[in-house]
């Protein structure tokens, strides 16, 4: 495996940053997860956006420009000969000293591994996954944007392990109001009399890169995607429900809280978006 580290390629033991890095002491940083299908990545041009943003809202220069920055992704997965996987980008705030303050950290550290993905078992996709709602709430907007992209995912791994420990396949997050934001790695979606709805991202949710495409697939399906506020009992009473992200591309969810989600199996829309996504992902991209 060769590991980009700003500019240089690194193999995986040789590939090191310095425990003074601020990403590591302070998770001061932002990072995206993107895929890459058939040789072409997947919507970079969506997550290359969302990394600049969320660097902007932490206050961080990414220390290249948005070309040079797909130059080394690309160039990563080339050195890997890679036609499908996952590419983790990372850009923390560098090399600083103990102290909280970002000033003393000169340069940005840029970190990209290109890597295979270990995917969900198809038969989570056939069967569905059970969801449990956690009892850690979604980080608030007024302590940190939950649109930021950052290293500081301890508030999503607090719920990862509740969920863990109830044997669901994820967990489903609330905001501060108990309102539905989205789960720990993805986003949620409901169907409901042959309409879709999701929460909006204002309810704290990310502006998940596949939550947009599964709104695009809906829509040259003719179905409407409305983003109202959304309660627990809204997912309890859905007909369908399904979750989107990087990782899980677009997944069933057949159950809440011990409660079948409508008859308990993946539904027919859900298995319409599925099929579509797979052909997108195959279909379009950046060349790799
Ligand atoms: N919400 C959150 C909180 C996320 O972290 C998504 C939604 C989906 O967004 P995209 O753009 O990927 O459609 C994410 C995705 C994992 C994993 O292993 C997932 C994410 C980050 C790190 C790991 O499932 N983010």
């Amino acid at each position: 495996m060769q590991i980009y580290i700003d500019g240089s390629f690194y193999s995986e033991s040789e590939a090191k940053i310095s425990v003074f890095d601020h990403g590591l002491l302070y998770g001061d940083g932002v990072f995206e997860g993107i895929r890459f299908y058939n040789g072409k990545v997947f919507r970079w041009e969506k997550h290359r956006e969302r990394l600049y943003k969320s660097a902007a809202a932490i206050s961080l220069t990414i220390p290249m420009d948005p070309d040079s920055l797909t130059e080394a992704l690309l160039e990563t997965i080339r050195r890997n000969g890679l036609t499908d996987g996952y590419v983790r980008l990372v850009v923390s705030r560098g090399k600083g000293d103990l102290g909280l303050s970002p000033w003393n950290c000169p340069k940005p550290t840029v970190i990209i591994i290109a890597a295979k993905i270990t995917l969900y078992p198809e038969e989570s996709y056939e069967k569905g996954l059970k969801v449990v709602t956690c009892s850690t709430r979604r980080i608030a907007h007024g302590a940190l944007s939950p649109m930021v992209k950052s290293l500081n995912y301890l508030n999503n791994i607090m719920a990862k392990i509740e969920a863990s420990h109830a044997g669901a396949g994820e967990g489903l997050m609330l905001n501060e109001q108990g309102l539905v934001a989205e789960c720990t790695g993805d986003n949620i979606f409901l169907v409901s009399g042959g309409r879709i709805t999701t929460p909006p991202i204002s309810s704290g949710a990310l502006a998940g890169v596949t939550r947009a495409v599964a709104i695009e697939i809906a829509n040259e399906f003719g179905i409407d995607v409305t983003e109202p506020q959304i309660t627990r009992y809204d997912v309890y009473t859905a007909d369908e429900c399904f979750l989107t992200g990087t990782a899980a591309e677009i997944i069933p969810a057949v159950e809440l809280d011990s409660r079948p989600i409508g008859n308990g199996k993946p539904g027919p829309v859900t298995r319409r978006l599925i099929t579509r996504f797979r052909e997108i992902t195959r279909m379009e991209g950046t060349p790799v």
